[in-house]
């Protein structure tokens, strides 16, 4: 099956597709080409270091080699183009080894999250009715292969599960490759490339459809501005399944340039540092509290971090205070950047002067991204005022994936997506980030969408009603907050026992309130509903 965009999801009109062809953003490369291309110009070089366990490193020649071995063992095993394929893998070059496998055939990776538990998996496997499912053995203390298991019985789909490590009762990933039978017939570049997940405000996560032009823009234009290039010797800190670590410039962006792409499996200083050192990092990406404790741990630390020229930090808004303190404490460069897996990303630039740095989050990569600042009717609001953010450009999806009630609320009549955030922009065009409009709560970057959970809490036999909001926090910018009604003739429950039942139904950590109050009526709003501003202020400490 072939899955071009604008089938499962709506896609760019033909006039901008062209504008985009003419102004050489779109420029007919696909990943797997684009690999290629690297292997045959600098075979030797190292793209990929996995350094845990013990350290294992990929030419591009090699991780070439690799990828089309992978491609022709999925194929064999009945994957074809078009295919979606969910990967939960940790940061581990397997993960590298596996999505340019995927590439390479037009298969669409779906990106989970190594947090993700049986609630989000499940509704990716059945949602993208996939075929295939590849785990490590077990990670941070849970098997995986369980999990699969259960997906494999509820999904008819799901014919393949490929584990990183022992198998158990699935297939080892490294039984799968096998020798070429001839070139493949991979995806076109207008084509889709992956589904990445969105943040989510509506229950269950919506996927993004992402397409090899469209990225590969992003990629390009992210590399520029941060100065990527084959000397960039770049450290995936974060997941390296989620669209900061992975394009802005990311690792993707790291081998676009062919440099080298080093995977660290934890994000702490105590793992991170020793890394910076001895693999001469020069360039990472984090979210605001890691940036908070590295800037914390870096002045005590004995190991040498002078490699490092540029840390980018995004994903939530970050403080001025803690943003003043990073440069000095790491003795590089710091850059905000301010994206989404939908698309549009902004970045500061290298030649901004510090007060810009600090204290916005930057500005479009593209000349021809749009950015409409509207009140809630949609009308502009004057230069420098707040609004809602609106989008529409060359790397900006135009619709949700199998989602087209979804989209006519996301996105306008003309295209552009509501990004739900509440954004100012200055004279020279950078934006500030003032605050959200969506339902959503950015745990430290990590989005949760209260609905999710609040579906969750619903299912407990003593809860009448529950309302999930975000709640300041001086580390993690956000938390969440479950206030609960129990039902009258209900016995008393603990927030413990609450947090309990969360867990044990099968989902993300950090999607687990972290604070549980009970009450016995909402502040309503207006017309009734529950409101939510209300509800924060209240929490707000005074
Ligand atoms: C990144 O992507 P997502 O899809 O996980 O989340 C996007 C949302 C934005 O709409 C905004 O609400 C928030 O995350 N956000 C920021 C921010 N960067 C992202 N809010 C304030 N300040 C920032 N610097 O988070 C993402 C994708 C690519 C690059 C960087 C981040």
């Amino acid at each position: 099956m072939t899955l071009t965009p604008g089938v499962d999801a709506p896609t760019w009109p033909a006039e901008f597709a062209e504008r985009y062809r003419a102004a050489g953003y779109w420029r007919g490369e696909t990943f797997g080409g684009m690999l290629r291309e690297r292997a045959a110009a600098h075979p030797d070089r190292t793209a990929l270091v996995d350094p845990a366990p013990e350290r294992r490193t990929w030419t591009y020649r090699e991780l070439d080699e690799r990828a089309d071995r992978l491609a022709a063992g999925f194929l064999a095993r009945g994957i074809r183009k078009g295919d979606r394929v969910v990967v939960q893998l940790p940061n581990v070059g397997e993960f590298v080894e596996v999505v340019f496998a995927l590439f390479r055939i037009g298969a669409l990776p779906v990106y989970a999250l190594p947090a993700h538990r049986e609630t989000e998996i499940a509704h990716f496997c059945s949602f993208t009715e996939a075929v295939a499912y590849v785990v490590p053995d077990a990670h941070d203390g849970f098997d995986h292969r369980a999990l699969a298991s259960l997906m494999r019985e509820r999904n008819p789909a799901l014919q393949h599960v490929f584990v990183v490590g022992d198998p158990g009762e699935h297939t080892a990933l490294s039984e799968v490759p096998c020798e070429p039978a001839g070139p493949f017939d991979g995806p076109a570049p207008h084509e889709l490339a992956f589904l990445q997940l969105s943040g989510g405000t509506t229950g269950l996560n919506k996927l993004i459809p992402r397409t090899h032009d469209d990225y590969m823009y992003s990629l390009r234009g992210s590399n520029e501005i941060c100065g990527v290039d084959a000397g960039t010797r770049f450290l995936v800190v974060l997941p390296a399944a989620h669209n900061f670590p992975m394009s802005s410039p990311g690792w993707l962006g790291v081998l676009y340039a062919g440099g080298t792409v080093v995977l660290a499996p934890r994000p702490d200083p105590a793992t991170a540092f020793p890394l910076v050192e001895r693999e001469r990092i020069t360039m990472t990406g984090l979210v605001p509290p890691l940036a908070l404790v590295w800037t914390d741990a870096a002045p005590a630390t004995a190991h040498d971090l002078s490699s490092l020229e540029l840390v980018l930090v995004g994903g939530a808004k970050y403080s001025e205070s803690a943003a003043r303190r990073l440069e000095p404490a790491l003795g590089c460069r710091l850059m905000q950047v301010f994206g989404m897996a939908e698309g549009l990303v902004n970045y500061t630039r290298l030649d901004d002067d510090t007060e810009t740095v600090v204290t916005t989050q930057g500005r479009p990569i593209s000349p021809d991204d749009e950015i409409r600042i509207v009140d809630d009717e949609d009308d502009d609001v004057p230069e420098g005022e707040f609004g809602h953010l609106l989008t529409r450009g060359p790397y900006t999806i135009r619709g949700y994936w199998r989602a087209p009630e979804h989209n006519a609320r996301s996105f306008t009549g003309d295209g552009f997506y509501r990004t739900g955030d509440i954004v100012r922009r200055l004279p020279g065009g950078h934006l500030v980030v003032e605050g959200r409009a969506k339902d959503q709560i950015n745990r430290g970057g990590e989005k949760i969408a209260p609905e999710e959970v609040e579906n969750i809490i619903l299912a407990h036999p003593a809860v009448h009603d529950v309302s999930v909001v975000a709640v300041p926090d001086a580390y993690l910018g956000e938390r969440s907050l479950a206030y609960v009604i129990l039902r009258t003739d209900a016995e008393p429950l603990t927030p413990v026992a609450v947090k309990r039942f969360v867990r044990e139904r099968g989902i993300a950590a950090y999607k687990v309130p972290d604070l549980v109050e009970f009450v016995d009526a909402f502040p309503q709003t207006g017309v009734g509903k529950i409101s939510k501003k209300h509800l924060r202020s209240a929490a707000e400490p005074s």
